[in-house]
């Protein structure tokens, strides 16, 4: 009882730290958003995965980019490499995770492509991993969607193409047995298939995945790992956005301007639990229900499921700090939290108040 007290009080320190967020702004920089426009590439710069395996060095992982909006053009062939990474990253303060990754990050890396592309994809997996990995794109149409002939050993890697039959935003994962443990160990991605024309211009894209994690601490000591019974029956200990319990705050924060258009990318890994994804205090202009090609219009908060996606869309009017919550409250003493900072000018007509 002792350490789950513990635990209590270290999840209420840190919803304490989540909501000061809501009412101090804080200095920091997009490592996970874009302003449409810059073309950059890679990862953010905030972690290096190989220096990560000693629990010593552990860190956040790196925050994954949004890849760029894709200028007109015809169908292509378009090549994707990716690597699997058996990394050490921080889950949360003081708590080292023994993740499974596509690139290093969770999510892993960002896939877009326009429909009717041909996609070429490599998977690797790293000469110093310790299990198989393989990926299964729900963009495939094709066996496992890719999973049948992608189950690459330690050192070794595949390739197979697809062609991209249908536009949308799917989720991509790690598909060995035992799936839901690679999953639950963070080997989860999005591939944005944009329809020929193009998504409609916006001004900063966001790239968002929730995760649910199932840990235990090995008899041998040494970083976390996943707790296999806890995931079974669904009892997770962490509910995170992007791969770690405020991996959007302080420096890696989503940040905007008053005026701008934003999008949000945001799919849920799982492996178990459907999210209510929200941000408090915005009402989505636009959303792409579960993906679909039709929007909706004035959303509050819409249902992801694992292994699903959606696009929201909505423009910033007021400043501030906006909290990117799951809506099923009770996960935000799990992490589920990240922070959305908008700078500007006061807009009285829309909103003013003081607080007591
Ligand atoms: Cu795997």
């Amino acid at each position: 009882m002792r350490g789950y007290d513990g635990r209590l009080a270290r999840r209420a320190a840190r919803l304490t730290l989540l909501m000061a967020f809501l009412v101090v702004a804080s200095a920091c920089d997009a490592a996970s958003g874009r302003l449409v426009g810059e073309q950059t590439s890679g990862l953010a710069d905030t972690a290096n995965p190989a220096a990560l395996h000693a629990e010593s060095q552990a860190a956040r992982l790196a925050q994954p980019q949004v890849a760029a909006p894709l200028a007109p053009r015809a169908p292509a062939l378009v090549a994707v490499t990716i690597e699997t990474l058996e990394v050490v990253g921080l889950l949360d303060d003081d708590v080292p995770y023994a993740y499974w990754t596509f690139g290093g990050t969770v999510p892993g890396p960002m896939i877009r492509v326009r429909q009717g592309d041909t996609v070429e994809v490599t998977l690797t997996n790293a000469v110093d991993s310790r299990v198989a990995h393989s990926i299964d794109l729900h963009a495939v149409t094709g066996p496992g969607g890719g999973a049948q002939v992608t189950q690459v050993a330690p050192g070794e890697h595949a390739t197979f193409q697809f062609q991209a039959l249908n536009p949308g935003i799917y989720v991509y994962h790690c598909a060995t047995p035992l799936v839901p443990q690679h999953v639950a160990n963070g080997m989860y991605g999005l591939i944005i298939v944009e329809p020929p024309e193009g998504l409609p211009p916006v001004d900063r894209e966001f790239y968002v995945m929730q995760g649910d994690f199932y840990v235990q601490s090995p008899a041998q000591g040494g970083p976390r790992s996943l707790a296999l019974d806890k995931l079974r029956d669904e009892r997770a200990d962490y509910v995170v956005f992007n791969g770690a319990v405020g991996a959007l705050s302080g420096d890696t924060a989503l940040r905007a301007v008053v005026g701008e258009t934003v999008r949000i990318f945001f799919g849920d890994g799982g492996p178990n639990l459907t999210s209510s994804f929200h941000v408090i205090g915005e009402i989505f202009d636009r959303v792409a229900p579960e993906g679909a090609s039709e929007w909706t219009t004035n959303i509050q908060t819409t249902l992801v499921p694992a292994g699903g996606a959606t696009i929201v869309e909505f423009t910033l009017e007021v400043p501030g700090d906006y909290l990117l919550v799951d809506h099923s409250l009770g996960r935000l003493t799990k992490g589920a939290a990240g922070v959305l900072h908008v700078e500007g000018p006061d807009n009285r007509d829309v909103f003013h108040g003081q607080a007591k």
